[in-house]
């Protein structure tokens, strides 16, 4: 008998690569997409199946965290063995201007799967993985931060996944489900949304060098995150569903960059240095020299801070550590930072390249950059 995974969010970065990995491992998989007025299935499209035609692995329903009756009907039709919550309004600094929204999805959404399977009698049966994040570390309280290390939430987006943390916990010794958090650090990929920090950097870096665009305009600089690779993390998503016994996880690389040095990298990528000079909201970043293919102007400012991008409350250094998820799981990451940016930068090299063509096509790109 396949085993039968749900997966919430499905079209989103984690969705799309996890769908990926269980479909590989023989997986029949349902994932939930919410109704849009365009598609939203780009990461998902090469996975997709006609649903007239037979041998199906892999079906999406349309529904929403913040709807209870359907995420019932949904479960009841699938009877899956594993459920894997990817769904949330996932940007911090969007969860600030919808807060409200941010926790009846984030939050209450993860209640109802939960309440969902226990009403449907599959808690005995039905194993469930909740996508926790570093986010609820917030404030420095310790370094590395581990499983144990207390929680201070610092946005609308945390405080509704400390709810879903801990909502998760009490479902699990209330009612002895296989109910498991991971507690993912920060994790990227080529097909990260376009609003996060590192893909808005590729992304930029890659027009800079190509000519398409001048400068790139960003928040918090000194911000240190620990980045992964989201390959090596659904992977360990999986895993965890897979252990004896449910337990909650710290998932890191234990290493810590700022998203200066990551700009930097980026753009060393492409053969060109950089130099910052100014602090805070005055800092810039100027081209000190070109060694490779790209060639502009020394001197020329090329990234600048707008005050726009600064959170009202931010989590300034986040730096895990997951030796548990090692020693007892055996995860064993395959991407380093390097091989992160290397990957990122030349998919999006790639990607504007043939924007560019199309643009000189006459065709319209896209250009937001939030
Ligand atoms: P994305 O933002 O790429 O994907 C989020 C997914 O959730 C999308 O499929 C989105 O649909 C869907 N979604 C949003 N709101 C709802 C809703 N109300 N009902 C149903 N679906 C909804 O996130 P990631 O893939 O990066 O992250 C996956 C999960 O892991 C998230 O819960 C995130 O908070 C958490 N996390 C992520 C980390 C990271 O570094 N990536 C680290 C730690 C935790 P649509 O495509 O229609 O917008
Ligand atoms: P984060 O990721 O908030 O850590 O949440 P993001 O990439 O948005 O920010 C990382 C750091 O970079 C700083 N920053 C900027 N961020 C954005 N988005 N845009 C900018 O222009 C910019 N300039 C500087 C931020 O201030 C921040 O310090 C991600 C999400 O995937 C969450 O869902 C997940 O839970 C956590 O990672 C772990």
């Amino acid at each position: 008998m396949k085993k039968i995974a749900l997966i919430t969010g499905v079209t989103g970065q984690d969705g799309a690569y996890l769908s990926e990995f269980l479909l590989k491992k023989g997986y029949i998989v349902h994932g939930v997409k919410r109704r849009s007025s365009l598609f939203n299935t780009d990461r998902i499209d090469h996975l997709y199946q006609d649903p007239h035609e037979e041998n199906q692995n892999f079906f999406l329903h349309y529904g929403d965290l913040t709807d209870s009756t359907n995420l019932i009907r949904i479960i009841q039709d699938v009877r899956p063995d594993e459920i894997y919550n990817l769904a949330a309004m996932s940007h911090v600094h969007v969860s600030f201007e919808t807060p409200e929204y941010t926790a009846n999805a984030d939050g209450i959404g993860t209640l109802r799967i939960l309440e969902a399977v226990r009403m449907l009698g599959l808690e005995k049966t039905t194993r469930i993985y909740q996508a926790s994040t570093s986010e609820l570390y917030g404030k420095v309280q310790e370094v590395p931060q581990t499983e144990t290390t207390p929680f201070y939430p610092r946005s609308p987006y945390a405080v509704a996944k400390m709810y879903a943390y801990w909502i998760t916990v009490n479902y699990r010794e209330a009612y002895g489900m296989y109910a498991c958090n991971g507690i993912l650090f920060n994790h990227e990929s080529p097909i990260r949304g376009e609003t996060f920090v590192t893909r808005k950097i590729t992304r930029a870096t890659s027009r800079i060098a190509l000519g398409m665009q001048d400068k790139i305009y960003l928040g918090n600089l000194d911000a240190q995150r620990d980045w992964g690779h989201a390959k090596d993390y659904i992977r360990m998503m999986w895993m965890i569903l897979q252990a004896d016994e449910p337990e909650d996880w710290v998932i890191a690389t234990g290493k810590t960059t700022t998203v200066r040095d990551f700009i930097k990298m980026c753009f060393a990528h492409v053969g060109i240095e950089l130099e910052f000079k100014g602090k805070g909201s005055d800092e810039k970043g100027y081209i000190k020299s070109c060694n490779g293919n790209y060639q502009i102007e020394t001197g020329k400012e090329v990234v600048a801070v707008d005050e726009k991008y600064f959170r009202p409350t931010e989590v300034d250094l986040l730096i895990g550590d997951a030796t548990k998820a090692k020693e007892k799981l055996g995860w064993i990451p395959e991407y380093d930072l390097p091989a992160l940016v290397e990957d990122m930068m030349s998919s999006d090299l790639k990607l504007m390249q043939k924007q560019q063509y199309l643009q000189d096509g006459g065709y319209r790109i896209k250009n937001y950059f939030e």
